[in-house]
Formats: C-alpha cells, sequence, structure tokens
C-alpha cells in the first residue's frame, strides 16, 4: 500500500494533465459523435433517412453516450483540480498564441461543466432551468468541441511527449499513478453504477441510475405515466378508436376489439430512451404496412402517429418510409404475453426497430399519412 501524500508541487504537472486530458479527449469524442448521431435520428434534416436496422442500434450509441458522459465527470473534475493554479497564472497573456489558448478554456471549462451538468439532470428528469435541453445541450456540445480543438491543438506537443514517454517521468511518478488509479477506480465505480441500466446482468449494481431497466409495470420502466400525461382512457376503452386518415384512398376507422382479431405479428425490440435504460420486451400488435395497405395509402409513406395525449413534446412521432416498410414497426396491444399496462401506452402504442424511445408513441389514437 502506498500512502497517498499528493502534494501541488508534485502533481499539478505537466504529465498528470496530459494524460488526464487523454482519456478526456477519447471519451468526449465518444459521447460527442454518439450525441451528434442522437440528435440526427431525433430531429433528422431532409436529407436523411433513420435507419431502422439494426434494431437495437440506438440502444447501444445511447447507452455509450450516457456511460461516457457520466464517466467524464470524475476525469474532469480531477483535471481541473490538477491545472487550476495555472488558470490563474500571471501575466495572462505572455504571446497571442498563449492568449487564445487561455480564451478557449472559458467555452472548454464552461462548456464541459454545464454539458455534465444539464445531462445528468435530463437523466434525473430534473429540469432546473427555462430553456429546452434537447437544443441547449446540442449547441453547448459544438462550443465545447470547438474549444476542445483549439486546445488539443495548443497541447498536442506536450501532450505527445508525455503520452510516448519521451520526457522522463520524474520524482513524483509513483504519487501520480496512485492519483490516476484513484480516478480510473472513480470511473469504474460510476461506470458500473451506471451502465446496469442498459446492459442485464450489471441491472443489480445500477445503483446510480434512476431507472432500473427491470422495474415497473409489466417489468420495465416508465418515463411518463398515463396520469402525468393527463392521459385517461374513457369507459374501459368502450369508445376508443384508431383511425387512419390523410392521404389515403379510403379512410379507416377500428375498435381495440377489431385490432385484436386482426392478423397479428410478434416482434422482440427495446425500448431505448434517451435518458440512458432500456428494456427488451415482446411485443405483439398489427403491422403498420397492414393498415396502410387497408387504406390504400402509397407505398413508402411517411406517417403521422398521433396520441390520445392533449399536449407535451412526445404526443406524437413520424414514421418514415423505410420505417412504415419495415414487418416490425408495430402498433403494439401486448406486451410479454399481457394486454399493455395504461402505463406503458394502453390501449394500443407504437413499436419499431432502431427508434429512441421519445418516438415509441404510446396512447396512439391516429395515423395520419403524410
Ligand atoms: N404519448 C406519449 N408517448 C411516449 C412518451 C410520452 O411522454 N407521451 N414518452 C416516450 C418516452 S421518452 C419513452 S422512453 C417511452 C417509454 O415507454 P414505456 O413507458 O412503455 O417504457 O415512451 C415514449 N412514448
Ligand atoms: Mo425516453
Amino acid at each position: 500500500m502506498t500512502h497517498p501524500h499528493w502534494t501541488l508541487s508534485e502533481l499539478h504537472d505537466e504529465r498528470t494533465a496530459a494524460l488526464l486530458g487523454m482519456g478526456l479527449g477519447i471519451t468526449f469524442t465518444i459521447c460527442f459523435v454518439t450525441g451528434l448521431w442522437s440528435h440526427l435520428v431525433q430531429t433528422p434534416p431532409s436529407w436523411f433517412s433513420r435507419p431502422p436496422r439494426p434494431a437495437g442500434l440506438y440502444r447501444v450509441t445511447q447507452g455509450l453516450h450516457i456511460a461516457t458522459g457520466i464517466a467524464m465527470i470524475p476525469i474532469l473534475l480531477a483535471k481541473l483540480w490538477v491545472v487550476y493554479p495555472k488558470l490563474f497564472a500571471w501575466p495572462p497573456f505572455k504571446s497571442a498564441a498563449v492568449a487564445v489558448e487561455r480564451l478557449a478554456l472559458l467555452p472548454l471549462i464552461g462548456g464541459g461543466l454545464f454539458l455534465a451538468f444539464s445531462g445528468l439532470a435530463n437523466v434525473n428528469l430534473w429540469y432546473p432551468w427555462p430553456f429546452g435541453f434537447k437544443e441547449a445541450h446540442y449547441w453547448a456540445a459544438w462550443i465545447t468541441i470547438g474549444a476542445l480543438i483549439v486546445h488539443v491543438g495548443a497541447k498536442w506537443t506536450v501532450t505527445r511527449s508525455h503520452v510516448a514517454r519521451r520526457v522522463p517521468p520524474d520524482a513524483g511518478s509513483g504519487d501520480r499513478r496512485a492519483f490516476l488509479g484513484t480516478v480510473a477506480a472513480a470511473v469504474s465505480v460510476v461506470t458500473v453504477a451506471t451502465v446496469g441500466q442498459t446492459v442485464g446482468p450489471l441491472r443489480k449494481l445500477a445503483l446510480l441510475a434512476p431507472r432500473r431497466p427491470d422495474v415497473g409495470p409489466q417489468g420495465f420502466p416508465v418515463n411518463r405515466t398515463a396520469r402525468a400525461a393527463r392521459v385517461t382512457v374513457e369507459d374501459g376503452g368502450a369508445t376508443y378508436r384508431l383511425t387512419v386518415t390523410g392521404r389515403v384512398a379510403r379512410e379507416l376507422s377500428f375498435s381495440r376489439a377489431e385490432l385484436t382479431g386482426m392478423d397479428l405479428h410478434q416482434a422482440r425490440l427495446p425500448i431505448a430512451c434517451v435518458q440512458g435504460w432500456s428494456a427488451s420486451a415482446n411485443w405483439r400488435g398489427v403491422r403498420v404496412r397492414d393498415l396502410l395497405a387497408m387504406a390504400g395509402a402509397a407505398e413508402g409513406a411517411s406517417v403521422r402517429i398521433v396520441s390520445l395525449q392533449e399536449s407535451g413534446a412526445f404526443r406524437s412521432s413520424v414514421l418514415q418510409p423505410d420505417e412504415t416498410r419495415d414487418g416490425d414497426t408495430l402498433l403494439a396491444l401486448e406486451v410479454n404475453g399481457e394486454p399493455l399496462h395504461i402505463d406503458h401506452g394502453y390501449p394500443l402504442r407504437l413499436i419499431g426497430p432502431n427508434r429512441p424511445g421519445v418516438l415509441q408513441t404510446k396512447w396512439v389514437t391516429g395515423l395520419v399519412v403524410e
């Protein structure tokens, strides 16, 4: 056992900062790319078509986004602790290059802390701010990566020589190892305690996950309950209808009993919530493409899915042509062999392959062909 006795002079050095910086650079890059992907699939521009396959892709990319985002927090705090004496070095600007490098630290540190804080708050469904989470988090990511590129450019040579060990290790290397070991241990602990929300065998260890993947009605979590969404199903569903309208040859309307009597299809698909938890289930329901064929809609149409929920961002979503064509894109009546619980979307919910959780619309009452 070494007794850590880190002193300012020994650890506030370039090598420690360089190694932590490498760790941050790698995790931030993974987090940034998976975040861009998430933004692209949630708000697809006209040139982009969300691929329905592989069915579990979004589950992996979003799981990585949340895992790397959380793993970064201890590394970021350690790095700030290591470099903070330098942040206040005087005079602030020795040359123009140093001035640019130091000015870029403001958006870098501010952006990094904002991303970590807003991301963690979102995972915990806590919105202590007046702006939209998605947009703010997205734009902060661009500002931060811009500042990061400037920073990496400025530090490249120094970092490389330390990582390649061209600079001989100094007297403080034992303490540094202990310090970095502690940071690595903290990263492992927070990672194991969060990835359990998407990696089944680790679920018992998901102590930091606000929603455990196996806890909730019918064995998986609920992000927004029917009560929170102010959805009620009157007369036990007797007056419920699903309508198919828009650009169709004939408009259709079904009761739940009529849907239950149709040709049903089963698929095992995950709900992969943007907030990092995911869970697979066996869904059974009507294929969207069968309903569209019955209504005489054009092949490969886009379809707006409308729910009984009257307000809120997730009350409606769009299926793109590749998704409506996919035979696993279902309006589910049952999950894991039982009729849907109202919090999972009874009387009817959308479930499709490789869609972010926010787009798996619950309490569906209408398909509008566009
Ligand atoms: N109408 C409606 N559908 C919705 C939502 C919502 O708020 N309203 N939440 C979405 C989100 S964010 C997720 S992760 C999934 C969760 O589905 P579950 O509650 O069955 O697990 O439903 C989605 N469908
Ligand atoms: Mo979600």
